[in-house]
């Protein structure tokens, strides 16, 4: 090695001991390996420590810049085609462009950065995740899957590879995948992997207002064809990488930053409408009252009961791990001294690892509401607002990508790794039991995910919390990731 950079490295490397880079919180820190795995990518760049300080800390900037892009001064809340929503989308623009992507926004507000790579008309390689988030949300689910595959990009455009890579790579930020504003979950992925429900135009918003008048309200076309065309072709595809936060306790609890997903649970959103008569709390007598409120709150104790204790939950090895929320309970006209005879409306969230379980409770549910409904003289509609099938990861990628998380997170080749544990302790594979755009984009091609540990396991809050180390961990995974493809793909000339 010449000795320019080799007297580099030896410098970086000793004021590498000094910084403290942690990703086993109960094990010896494993700085060096991770150091020669970032150096053995940027130090033919002549970049130094600081480039991985500032890869790091530039990840971890746009996260913070991302956490500050709100709808609300009180709490992070950025959904579809929010103002924040549009802001946000410039923000991760300028990013892609600053890692040698051209970008574009579709017609239904996802945020494209692709680089054609060495074969433009190659199946291209997709990365991303969403842009929007819930009420009151964490900074990081969504966001970090972004953020982190903007700067695995970055990284392999100053090694000079992104232009010769052997495929087209592009992430996607997507616009919709809580499905806060219409309840209909993954709206941008849907319409690229081509699986929009028909009558998507149609949905309503809490408001009224229809999806379509939504999208022309931001100078969308807003048509059929308009989403229809947003569907990308199975063939021009390679395949599907999502980087997430795991959004449960397990990885924390095992010391370890970064976990591979197996499988994501399917699931059933629901909108119970209840109606009664609406009338005046002080003059009706109990007895002549047909009232939707305690209908809904007897219905949704039911359906709590029906989620932990239904029989059929012993057909499936731990009931499939099914679980049920009540998240929305929404009355009208919502006076405390009118009895609420128009509405009572509810939603259902209803998820298991196996499908039929889940339709048998779903099932389950519905008669049970319909029961409670006929007892108390109401009426009630039940519609059904979304269903996913369990996903599968497939199994290649699955492959690929532990490879990559494990060089990341402990050895390099050759860079005299310290003695691993046990191999699949190192990044074990998870259920997911949230849903991610890789579910929708399982319709077009294979998927692949990394789950990256969150302190406590909190998500959908705004405890939500990443550790500075463990962003730059699942940046460097990707890199790895795309450097491993890279080699797979294109064999080193002979
Ligand atoms: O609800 C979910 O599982 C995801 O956060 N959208
Ligand atoms: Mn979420
Ligand atoms: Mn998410």
């Amino acid at each position: 090695m010449a000795a320019a950079p080799c007297g580099l490295l030896l410098v970086l490397l000793l004021l590498a001991s000094k910084w403290n880079l942690r990703l086993h919180a109960n094990r010896p820190s494993n700085v060096l390996p991770l150091l020669c795995v970032v150096l053995t990518e940027i130090a033919t760049s002549e970049d130094s420590l600081d480039a991985i300080k500032t890869l790091r800390d530039e990840a971890v900037a746009r996260l913070n810049q991302l956490g500050k892009t709100s709808d609300s001064k009180e709490f992070l809340e950025r959904t579809f085609l929010s103002p924040a929503a549009i802001r946000a989308g410039k923000l991760v623009q300028e990013w892609m462009q600053d890692a040698g992507l051209s970008t574009w926004m579709d017609d239904i507000g996802n945020i494209h950065g692709r680089a054609d790579g060495a074969n433009a008309s190659a199946p291209a390689l997709l990365m991303g995740s969403h842009l929007d988030t819930v009420i009151d949300a964490g900074k990081y689910d969504g966001a970090l899957g972004i953020v982190s595959a903007i700067a695995a990009v970055k990284m392999l455009n100053s090694n000079g590879k992104l232009r010769s890579y052997v495929r087209p790579i592009e992430i996607i930020a997507f616009c919709d995948e809580e499905g806060v504003r219409f309840q209909s979950t993954f709206l941008g992925s849907a319409a690229v992997a081509g699986v929009l429900r028909p009558d998507i135009l149609s949905v309503r918003d809490r408001s009224g207002a229809t999806l379509e008048t939504s999208l022309k309200a931001r100078s969308f076309k807003g048509t059929r064809d308009s989403l229809v065309q947003l569907r990308y072709s199975p063939e021009s595809v390679w395949g599907y990488v999502e980087v997430h936060i795991e959004q449960g306790p397990v990885l924390e609890a095992r010391g370890i930053p970064l976990g591979l997903v197996e499988a994501i649970a399917g699931q059933t959103r629901l909108k119970v409408r209840l109606h009664g008569a609406q009338g005046h709390a002080g003059t009706v007598p109990m007895a002549m009252r047909k009232d939707p409120m305690p209908g809904a709150a007897q219905a949704i104790v039911s359906v709590e009961k029906l989620c932990r204790e239904s029989p059929t939950l012993a057909r499936v090895p731990g009931g499939g791990g099914l679980v049920c929320t009540v998240g929305e309970i929404f009355s009208w006209p919502g006076a405390s001294n009118v009895i609420p005879g128009e509405q009572v409306a509810f939603t259902i969230d209803l998820r298991a690892t196996d499908d039929s379980l889940r339709e048998e409770i779903v099932g389950e549910v519905e008669e049970s509401i319909r029961s409670i409904c006929r007892g108390r003289g109401l009426s009630c509609t039940i519609d059904k607002m979304h269903e996913a099938k369990a996903v599968g990861c497939d199994k290649d990628l699955m492959a690929s990508l532990k490879a990559a998380a494990e060089s990341t997170v402990l050895e390099v080749p050759g860079g005299g790794g310290v003695d691993a544990p046990a191999a699949d302790d190192l990044v074990p594979s998870l259920m997911s039991g949230a849903g991610h755009d890789a579910m929708a984009m399982s319709h077009l091609t294979k998927i692949g995910m990394l789950f990256v540990r969150c302190k406590g396991g909190i998500s959908h809050s705004p405890a939500e919390s990443v550790s500075d180390d463990d962003v730059l961990a699942s940046s460097l995974s990707l890199l790895h990731f795309l450097n491993n493809h890279l080699e797979h793909e294109q064999p080193a000339p002979i």
